[in-house]
C-alpha cells in the first residue's frame, strides 16, 4: 500500500467514527428520522471532500481534531444534497453509495427532513466547536459554508441545473453551472480545513484557485464516468445524464476532448500549489485521486 493510500484509509476510517459520533444516534427521539440520517452518511462515500479538508488543514498546520468538524460540516451538506437530488422532484434516483436512496428506504417526507436536519446540524458543528482561536475567523467559516451551500453555491448551481434540462449550454454556461453546484462545496471544504490553522490570505487565494481548478475537474470527471462506467462500479445509475438530456462536458465536448480538459485543469492546480513545496503533498496526490478515480 502506497503512503498516499495509508494517508486515505486511515483518514477514513478515522473520518467514519467521527461522524458516527458526531450524529445523533438512531435510539434517540425521533427514531427513524435519526436512523434515515444516519443511513444516509455513513458507510457509504469516498469522502473526497472531507480528505481535501485534512490535507489543507495539515498543510496550514492545524489541529486534526478542528479540521475532521469542518470536515464533517461539509460532508453533512454534501450528503444532504445528495438525499435531496434523488428524489422524485429533482433527478428521481432509486441508488446512491450502491443502496437504495433515501426516500426508497424509508420515504419521501423523510428523505426531505433528513436533508433538512443535516443542513442545520452542519451549522451546529461549526458553530459549536472550538476551530480557531481566532472567534472572527471562526464566524467566516459559518459564512463560507454558508455562501457555499446556497443559492448563490450548490442550491443555485442545482436550481441552474434543472432548468438547463433538454437545453444546449455553451460551455461558459456549462461551466457556471457546475462551478456552482459541484465547485462551490468542495472549494470550500479546502478553505474550511485551511481556516482551522494559519495561512496568510495570498497562501488562502492559491488554495481557493486549486478548488477552483479541481472542482471544475471533479464535475468533468463525473461527467466522462456517467457516460463510460458501469452501474455497479459507480454504486448509482450510470449514464443518467444522457438519459435525462442533461448538457455535459461529454455531450458537449465530447470523451476526448472532455478528458483533455480534465488534464488541463489537473495541471492548473498543481500549479497553484507550487511555492508550497513539499507541504502540498496531499493535496497534489488527492488531484491526482480526483482526476484519475474510476468511481
Ligand atoms: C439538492 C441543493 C441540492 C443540490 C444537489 C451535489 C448535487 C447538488 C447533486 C448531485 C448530483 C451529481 C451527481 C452531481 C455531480 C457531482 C457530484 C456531487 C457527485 C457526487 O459526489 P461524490 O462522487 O459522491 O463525491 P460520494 O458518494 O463519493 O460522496
Amino acid at each position: 500500500m502506497s503512503d498516499f493510500s495509508f494517508w486515505v484509509s486511515a483518514h477514513q476510517s478515522r473520518f467514519e467514527d467521527t461522524l458516527k459520533r458526531l450524529l445523533p444516534q438512531a435510539e434517540v427521539a425521533p427514531q427513524r428520522l435519526h436512523a434515515a440520517m444516519r443511513y444516509s452518511v455513513l458507510e457509504g462515500g469516498k469522502r473526497v471532500r472531507p480528505l481535501l479538508a485534512f490535507a489543507a488543514g495539515e498543510l496550514s498546520g492545524a489541529p486534526v481534531e478542528r479540521v475532521e468538524i469542518a470536515a464533517a460540516a461539509v460532508e453533512l451538506i454534501h450528503a444532504y444534497s445528495l438525499v435531496h437530488d434523488d428524489m422524485p422532484c429533482m433527478d428521481d434516483d432509486v441508488l446512491r453509495r450502491g443502496k437504495p436512496t433515501c426516500h426508497v428506504e424509508y420515504d419521501e417526507a423523510t428523505a426531505l427532513l433528513v436533508g433538512d436536519a443535516l443542513q442545520s446540524l452542519a451549522f451546529q458543528l461549526l458553530s459549536e466547536h472550538r476551530l480557531n482561536e481566532d472567534a472572527a475567523k471562526q464566524l467566516q467559516m459559518v459564512k463560507l459554508l454558508a455562501i457555499a451551500s446556497g443559492s448563490r453555491g450548490m442550491a443555485g448551481g442545482q436550481a441552474i441545473d434543472l432548468a438547463s434540462v433538454g437545453k444546449q449550454l455553451t460551455l461558459p454556461e456549462l461551466e457556471q453551472m457546475h462551478i456552482h453546484k459541484t465547485g462551490a462545496l468542495i472549494r470550500a471544504s479546502i478553505l474550511l480545513g485551511a481556516h482551522c490553522g494559519n495561512l496568510d490570505q495570498t497562501q488562502l487565494d492559491k488554495l481557493d484557485r486549486y478548488g477552483k481548478c479541481i472542482g471544475l475537474a471533479f464535475q468533468v470527471v463525473d461527467d466522462v464516468l456517467d457516460s463510460e462506467a458501469d452501474t455497479a462500479t459507480l454504486g448509482k445509475t450510470a449514464g443518467k445524464d444522457a438519459n435525462n438530456d442533461k448538457p455535459t462536458y461529454v455531450t458537449l465536448l465530447g470523451v476526448q476532448a472532455a478528458k483533455k480538459m480534465a488534464a488541463e485543469l489537473h495541471g492548473d492546480a498543481l500549479d497553484t500549489l507550487v511555492e508550497f513545496g513539499a507541504a502540498a503533498q496531499r493535496l497534489r496526490e488527492l488531484a491526482d485521486f480526483i482526476v484519475k478515480r474510476k468511481y
